[in-house]
C-alpha cells in the first residue's frame, strides 16, 4: 500500500527538537523530507549529548531518521540560487528558526510566494502574535509559559516542568496536522498558505482540562476534586494539584511492595465509580459499598484522602504487576509506574530481544516505514536536480548522503530488527502490511510495541488469544 503522503516533497529547515519532529512524522507517513543544514555545524544536536564517540547523537538520530540531508550556506547568493529552485520543486517549507530569521536570509512569505504559490509555509515559534512573539523559546520555556508548570507539582512546592515534551514534541505534532490540514485545502484553492504553531499555545491546549478548572474556580470558587478539599484553600488561579486524576473519576499515586527500595514502586488507582463495590471487596472494606459516607461520589469526596490511604494499606501488600492483575480482573482503571528508561516503558524493546516479557504501554502504530534513508534520488528529485546544480561546485553545497546512511545504520543498531525472513528485507523494518495489527488482550499484562519507523517486531505472545475473525488464521504478534 502507497504512504498517505508520498509524493509530498518537503523543505526542512528545522533544528532541535520540535521541527524535526514535524517533519519527521511527515516522513513516517511518506513524504519525502530534504533536511537543509548550516555548513559546518549541521543541526545542534548531531553533537550534543553524545553517547558514542565521532558519531551523530542519539538526540539527533531520534528526530532525523528517514530525512535526507543537505548543507546549504542559506546567506551566500550561491545557497540562495539552491534554496530558490528547491522551494520552486517543494510543496512544503517547515521552520523553526528564531522569529524573523527566513525573512534575513531574503525568504520573506512573498519572495517564496513568487516562486511557488502553491508552496505552504509552516513555522514553529514560541510565542504566537503578541509582546512575546520575538522571543527565543525551548521547551521548558514553553511549559512555563503554556500554563502546565503552574499546575503542575504539589500545593507547598515549587511549579514543575514535566519530563513529557509537550513543548516541543507536542507543537511539533501540532504543526504537522496544520500542514496536513494545508495539503488538503490546496487541492481545492491551488494556493499555499501560512501555517504557524506557536510553542506557547500547543502547551497551552494540551493543558485543557486545567483551563476548564479555571472557569470552573472562577464559577464556584471550589474544586471538589481536588486535594485542596475540603480543609485546604483555593485562591484565583488553578493550585497544583499533585496526582489527582484530572477528571470526574478520583485517581492517586499509591505505594505498592518494595517501595521502600524501588523509586517506582507504585501504581496509579482510579476509583471510578462504576467499580466502588468490587474495590471495597478488594481492599477488605465491603461495608463502605452501601455505607452512606462512601456509597456515592459526591459523598466519598470529602473522604478521598482517607479512602486512599486505605486502598494505599492494601496495594502496599502488592506489587504493582500483582496489583495490576488483580485490579485488571475486576476492571479497575489502574496502570503501574513504568520507567521511561531502564525497565519500563522503552527500554523494554530492547530487553524482548532476550525473550523476556513486562508490560509496558501501547505505542499508536504509524503507518510509515524507513524505506526512505535509502532510497536513491530519481531523476526529477529535486535534491537530485540541486545536486547536478552544483557538481562544479561541490564545496558549496556538500550533500550528507554519507551521513544519512550512518544515520539509518545507527538507527537499525538501535532498533531490534523484524526476525521475519524475506520478504521483511527492509533495512529499518517490515512492511506492516504483512502482520497482523497489535493488540492488546483484555485481563493480561500483555501490550503491543510498534518501533518508531513502524516496524512491527513480532514475538509469538504465550497470553491468551482471542478468535475474533481478524485474528484467525494469522500470528499474534506481541512484542
Ligand atoms: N545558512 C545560513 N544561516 C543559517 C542557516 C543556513 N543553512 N541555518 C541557520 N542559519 C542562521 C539563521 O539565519 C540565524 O542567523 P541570524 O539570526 O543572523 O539571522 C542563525 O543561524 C541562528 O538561528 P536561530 O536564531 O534559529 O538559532 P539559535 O540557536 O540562536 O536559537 C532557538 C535556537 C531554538 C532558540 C530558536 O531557533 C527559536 O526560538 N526557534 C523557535 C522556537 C523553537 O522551535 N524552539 C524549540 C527548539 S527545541 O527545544
Amino acid at each position: 500500500m502507497s504512504h498517505a503522503l508520498e509524493g509530498v516533497r518537503i523543505l526542512d529547515f528545522t533544528h532541535v527538537q520540535s521541527g524535526p519532529t514535524c517533519t519527521q512524522l511527515l516522513a513516517w507517513l511518506g513524504a519525502d523530507v530534504i533536511k537543509v543544514e548550516r555548513p559546518g555545524e549541521g543541526d545542534p544536536t548531531r553533537g550534543q549529548l553524545r553517547d558514542i564517540p565521532d558519531v551523530d547523537s542519539l538526540y539527533f538520530t531520534m528526530l532525523n531518521h528517514n530525512k535526507r540531508s543537505i548543507t546549504v550556506d542559506a546567506k551566500k547568493p550561491r545557497g540562495k540560487e539552491l534554496l530558490e529552485r528547491l522551494i520552486r520543486h517543494c510543496d512544503v517549507l517547515v521552520e523553526n528558526f528564531a522569529p524573523g530569521a527566513l525573512d534575513r536570509m531574503g525568504l520573506t512569505w512573498e519572495r517564496i510566494q513568487s516562486l511557488n504559490p502553491r508552496m505552504i509555509v509552516a513555522s514553529v515559534k514560541g510565542f504566537g502574535p503578541g509582546p512575546y512573539q520575538d522571543c527565543k523559546v525551548y521547551e521548558n520555556v514553553a511549559q512555563c509559559a503554556g500554563g502546565s508548570a503552574s499546575t503542575t507539582g504539589f500545593d507547598d512546592g515549587p511549579p514543575l516542568v514535566t519530563g513529557a515534551q509537550i513543548g516541543d514534541s507536542g507543537t511539533g505534532l501540532h504543526l504537522a496536522l496544520g500542514i496536513v490540514a494545508a495539503l488538503y485545502q490546496r487541492q481545492s484553492s491551488g494556493r499555499g498558505q501560512k501555517v504557524l504553531a506557536a510553542m506557547q499555545d500547543g502547551v497551552l491546549n494540551l493543558c485543557r482540562v486545567k483551563l476548564r478548572d479555571q472557569q470552573r474556580l472562577a464559577r464556584t470558587g471550589v474544586m471538589e476534586e481536588y486535594p485542596q478539599y475540603p480543609d485546604g484553600k483555593f485562591g484565583d488561579a488553578v493550585p497544583r494539584a499533585g496526582n489527582a486524576s484530572g477528571g470526574g473519576q478520583p485517581g492517586a499515586i499509591l505505594k505498592c511492595k518494595g517501595w521502600e527500595t524501588d523509586p517506582n514502586a507504585y501504581i496509579y488507582f482510579i476509583t471510578q465509580a462504576a467499580v466502588w463495590e468490587p474495590i471495597c471487596r478488594i481492599i477488605g472494606k465491603p461495608e463502605w459499598i452501601a455505607h452512606p459516607d462512601y456509597a456515592t461520589l459526591p459523598a466519598r469526596l470529602p473522604r478521598l484522602k482517607q479512602i486512599f490511604d486505605t486502598i494505599e494499606q492494601w496495594t502496599q501488600t502488592k506489587t504493582k504487576f500483582e496489583a495490576m492483575e488483580i485490579l485488571n480482573q475486576y476492571d479497575i482503571p489502574c496502570g503501574p509506574i513504568l520507567e521511561g528508561a531502564g525497565r519500563g516503558t522503552v527500554a523494554a524493546r530492547h530487553r524482548h530481544r532476550g525473550g523476556s516479557r513486562s508490560p509496558h504501554a501501547r505505542q499508536v502504530p504509524v503507518g510509515g516505514q524507513s524505506d526512505q534513508a535509502v532510497r536513491q534520488p530519481e531523476r526529477s528529485d529535486p535534491l537530485a536536480v540541486a545536486r547536478r546544480a552544483h557538481r562544479s561546485d561541490p564545496g558549496r553545497a556538500r550533500l550528507l548522503r554519507g551521513s544519512n546512511r550512518r544515520d539509518a545504520r545507527r538507527s537499525r543498531d538501535l532498533d531490534e530488527r523484524c526476525p521475519t525472513p524475506p520478504p521483511c528485507s527492509m533495512p529499518a523494518g517490515c512492511r506492516p502490511a504483512l502482520h497482523p495489527r497489535p493488540r492488546t488482550v483484555r485481563g493480561t499484562l500483555e501490550s503491543n510495541r510498534v518501533c518508531p519507523h513502524g516496524c512491527f517486531r513480532c514475538r509469538r505472545s504465550s497470553a491468551p488469544r482471542t478468535s475474533s475473525p481478524a485474528s484467525r488464521g494469522s500470528r499474534n504478534c506481541t512484542i
